[in-house]
């Protein structure tokens, strides 16, 4: 499906929540929040109040967004419980192919991660490959708690940007 502005802008609360509802991943509220901001401009426009409400929550709601994100080559991968949209982008990037070896190395970096943040490690899959995300999960597990939430929620908005033009004309691809 791909709607230009104006027929999401014509969309009725329920069609609105039902199709964008899970463009921040099993966040619907903050879907259900920026319908309020009709009509948009453009894809950017959605796109920007998308990303305006979640700036302005206060650091435990962007962890808690943080928080509603599967993890990478977790238990809802294995046990098929991830969203379809989670499922497609964990699968691009070979996370349901994982030898054992790169299997238990995910595994015990998310958790490591997690003990260390209180939130789990987020990266948009969609753009980059099995070597980079374990590479750059080593990495991050590094940083300062502060660090990690800002760059955590960074990389939400990308997936959530990926999501939207799957869904959304885009109004300038050459700026995007
Ligand atoms: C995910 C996910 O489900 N899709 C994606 O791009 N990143 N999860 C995560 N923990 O980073």
């Amino acid at each position: 499906m791909n709607m230009d502005i104006a027929a999401v802008n014509a969309l009725p609360y329920e069609d609105f929540v039902n199709i964008l509802g899970n463009v921040v991943e099993r966040c619907p509220i903050i879907t259900a929040a920026v319908w309020s901001r009709r009509p948009f401009l453009s894809f950017s426009d959605l796109e920007g109040a998308i990303s305006e409400f979640i700036d302005a929550l206060p650091e435990s709601g962007k962890e808690g967004i943080l928080r509603c994100h599967p993890d990478l080559a977790g238990r809802d991968l294995q046990s098929g419980t991830l969203t379809r949209e989670s499922h497609q982008e964990q699968a691009g990037a070979g996370m349901d192919a994982l030898n054992s070896a790169e299997a238990s190395r995910m595994a015990r970096l998310n958790q490591e991660y997690k003990e260390r943040f209180g939130f789990p490690f987020v990266i948009c899959a969609r753009m980059n490959d099995k070597a980079n995300i374990l590479r750059q999960l080593f990495e991050r597990c590094q940083n300062e708690r502060a660090v990690e939430r800002a760059r955590g929620i960074e990389e939400v908005k990308k997936i959530s940007r990926l999501r939207l033009q799957s869904l959304v004309l885009t109004d300038a691809p050459n700026k995007l």
